[in-house]
């Protein structure tokens, strides 16, 4: 591997990670640039393997959109409507979304994540009765639910801080933050792909917010579409340094950008090589993130177990019922099992490891040892 390394000049770098040495802006740039795809995952597989061997977490999950009314009008999305009564806009009651969990009684499920549009006119009750009645239904489950942006745009709308919204949602279940809504943080891109909502300072500051509360989250990146290599890695380096400071997100979360139903339909989606290459790099530079996870259903399926030798370790979930992605084109399977899970990973070489959202082990599928 020595040569190679030589050969794709990234030597300098092997030796930073040998030391343990953190890598700045330009060493993030170098691996994007670098046409070596293999010495790069090389270097992100063994960070991986240093800090999971060969364990690869899942969850099983349900995912649950309860309104695609939404106010922002972000250039990627092909899920949001702008009004209720809009041609395709959709606004669960309370007890049709209940219903989702009480169809799934005989699921051993152990977190719901809920993802909303910016609905106008929703009473805050609407929310906190939400988490409410899952929790009476099954309390064992684990909320996941409501990204920075929503968090923000509830304080906009009812006249309440972050933190206050959060601590209102938390009396009523809420046991984590997903991490969408992210995007790409620099400034250029954001005004332009993701104008209307929340900047990244305050997304930030949420999830600074609510690790101070007690809660942990994740962070993602959409990735593929008008962002540079320089403003993906100063994308990861701003998710590192708030975790310097907090420790409080769990994983690192790249999200393959998809080009149908939205008003960036022009643009190719990322290749294969490109989603490999941003995984392994993210498991590069964000050295404090535990966990690096590829979404399946955003990547596809093939890539996403490829992808379990480019630096990542978890592989979210069974899901159930996704429609962000599936709106914007993707043609992934709407669930997998987690028996087809175990044996995507099973046949990469790899150990499923079911996990809860904290990754506490729930059940592991370690080879006997003799
Ligand atoms: O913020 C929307 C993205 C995100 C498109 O925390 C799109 O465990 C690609 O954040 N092409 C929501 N991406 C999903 C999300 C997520 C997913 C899995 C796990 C977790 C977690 C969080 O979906 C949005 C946006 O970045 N998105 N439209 C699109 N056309």
């Amino acid at each position: 591997m020595y040569q190679r390394l030589a050969h794709a000049g990234l030597l300098d770098i092997a030796a930073k990670l040998d030391r343990g040495e953190r890598l700045d802006l330009g060493e993030g740039v170098r691996l994007f640039e670098c046409p070596d795809l293999l010495a790069v995952g090389w270097l992100a597989n063994r960070e991986r393997e240093k800090r999971h061997g060969a364990r690869t977490f899942y969850n099983y999950n349900i995912r649950l959109e309860a309104t695609n009314v939404c106010v922002a009008s972000c250039l990627f999305c092909a899920f949001a409507r702008l009004k209720p009564g809009d041609d395709g806009a959709y606004t669960m009651s309370l007890e049709q979304a209940w219903d989702k969990l009480r169809q799934r009684a005989h699921q051993p499920l152990t977190e719901i994540h809920v993802v909303n549009g910016l609905h106008p006119d929703l009473p805050f009750d609407y929310y906190t009765e939400l988490l409410r009645g899952f929790k009476r239904i099954r309390p064992e489950i684990h909320l996941k639910c409501f990204t920075a942006v929503e968090i923000a745009f509830f304080a906009d709308l009812y006249g309440r801080t972050d933190e206050q919204v959060m601590r209102e949602l938390m009396a009523a279940g809420l046991d984590s933050l997903p991490g969408g809504g992210a995007e790409i943080f620099a400034g250029r891109v954001r005004r332009k792909i993701a104008n209307d909502k929340c900047g990244s300072d305050r997304y930030l500051e949420i999830h600074r917010t609510a690790h101070r509360l007690g809660m942990r989250s994740n962070v993602t990146m959409l990735y593929g579409h008008i962002e540079t290599a320089e403003e993906r890695v100063d994308h990861m380096l701003r998710a590192r340094a708030l975790q310097d400071d907090t420790g409080g997100f769990q994983a690192f979360i790249p999200l393959a950008f998809h080009p149908d139903n939205n008003q960036m339909r022009k643009l190719p989606p990322p290749t294969a090589s490109d989603s490999l290459r941003v995984h392994a790099v993210s498991r590069l530079m964000c050295d404090n993130i535990p966990h690096v996870k590829a979404f399946w259903i955003a990547t596809g399926v093939e890539v996403a177990q490829t992808s379990l030798w480019f630096g990542v370790d978890d592989l979210d979930g069974t899901v159930q019922e996704e429609k962000i992605y599936h709106m914007a084109g993707a043609r992934t399977p709407e669930a997998m099992t987690t028996r087809e899970i175990e044996r995507l990973v099973l046949a990469a070489g790899r150990e499923p490891v079911e996990r809860d959202t904290l990754y506490n082990v729930v059940r592991s599928h370690a080879p006997a040892r003799s």
